[in-house]
């Protein structure tokens, strides 16, 4: 069994091909990835000398270029992370997030269909449903919500998710989609909420929380999402869709706090800033569908899985300091210099 997985340097991604080559040792992975800001090279380190891991730099957006992957590779399964995956990035600048999250689906779709594949796998979020209210915990997102966005990201990966599922009423594809809540755990990039507070507390900088810090969002320990695609894509019915998330809501500013205590840090660090644009409220997932007819079931804590993340950034500093030290620096500038 031969598996491309696009976008591999970045947080999801790597996470993925390490559950792979552990788990099915007999299978070929290929990382197909353009190595944008987010994508790390050195996260894929441990495996790049694997006899079963080949990896590939190239953007899915390059027809030439991944057709002629597909012609060496032969795929059976491919697995498309590869994607801009942060909102206030596409709040900035939205282009480049309708190039790679929709044209690049396109791309990586008609590949399979002239090389023929046993599944198409897109890899989607629980933003394309648009936000809950906060005074409505009953509500919560299932695969038949309508489709709501409210980001330029999360737009751009709802027309993705529809491209998919006419892929497969049109041609026939066979094709599955998730839609996963908020991860967190080891390689996460640290523009995003978690790694970013661990870092700035780390270095006794101030700790920016986007308006009263109430919104709330539906964390997922990052291992649990690999093992639901895994189960989707050998087990989940083609043209379907799998809702996956943990029962985990929490407000930002309690996972802040967290932090702080976690890395004994005083919360006067905390600072609250201006407000993301557009912001979502709240995010809940309902995971019946997967649970049910695949037997997923989220294992990690949150308790626990915030202690191994927290213990994975105090271990791996030089990784995240590289990065933080370098391009990074103009961006957050640019975004919280006169926030
Ligand atoms: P990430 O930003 O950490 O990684 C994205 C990776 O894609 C990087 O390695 C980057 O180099 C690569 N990439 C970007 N553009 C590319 C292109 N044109 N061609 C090839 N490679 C390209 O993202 P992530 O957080 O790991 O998210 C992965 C996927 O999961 C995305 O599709 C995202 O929408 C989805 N998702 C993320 C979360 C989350 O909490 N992070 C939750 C649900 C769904
Ligand atoms: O500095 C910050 N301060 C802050 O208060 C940052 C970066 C974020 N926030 C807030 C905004 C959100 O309410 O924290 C929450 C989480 O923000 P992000 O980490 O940017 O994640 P989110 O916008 O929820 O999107 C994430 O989950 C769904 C991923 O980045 C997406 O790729 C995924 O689809």
């Amino acid at each position: 069994m031969t598996v491309i997985v696009t976008g591999g340097a970045g947080f999801i991604g790597s996470n993925f091909i390490f559950h792979m080559l552990g788990k099915y040792p007999d299978y070929r992975i290929v990382c197909l990835d353009k190595l944008t800001y987010a994508g790390n090279l050195s996260t894929l380190a441990p495996v790049m000398d694997e006899p079963n891991f080949r990896f590939v730099r190239g953007d899915i957006c390059d027809r030439e270029a991944v057709f002629k992957l597909f012609e060496e590779e032969k795929p059976d399964i491919v697995v498309n992370f590869a994607a801009e995956s942060h909102v206030d990035r596409s709040i900035e600048d939205p282009g480049v997030f309708l190039q790679t999250n929709i044209m690049g689906t396109q791309v990586m779709m008609d590949a399979c269909r002239k090389y023929g594949i046993r599944r198409y796998h897109q890899v989607s979020t629980d933003e394309v449903y648009g936000d809950l209210p906060l005074d409505r915990p009953d509500l919560l997102f299932t695969e038949t919500t309508p489709l709501h966005t409210s980001s330029p990201y999360s737009s751009s990966k709802a027309a993705a998710d529809l491209l998919v599922l006419a892929y497969h009423r049109t041609y026939g594809l066979p094709v599955s989609i998730s839609r996963c809540s908020n991860n967190y755990g080891p390689y996460h990039f640290p523009e995003k909420l978690i790694p970013l507070m661990i870092a700035n507390a780390l270095n006794d900088k101030p700790l920016p929380v986007y308006g009263q810090g109430l919104n709330v969002r539906d964390w997922l320990y990052v291992e649990d999402h690999c093992k639901a695609i895994d189960l989707v894509i050998h087990k989940g019915r083609e043209g379907e869709v799998y809702n996956i998330g943990g029962h985990n809501e929490m407000a930002n500013i309690d996972i802040v706090k967290l932090i702080c205590k976690a890395l004994g840090k005083p919360e006067s660090l905390i600072a609250y800033v201006a407000d993301r644009k557009g912001h979502d409220m709240r995010y809940a997932i309902d995971p019946t569908k997967i649970h049910t007819e695949l037997g997923w079931l989220p294992e990690t804590k949150f308790a626990d899985g915030i202690q191994k993340t927290i213990a994975w950034y105090l271990e791996n500093r030089t990784w995240w300091e590289t990065i933080i030290s370098g391009e990074y620096q103009n961006y957050y500038e640019r975004m919280y210099k006169d926030r």
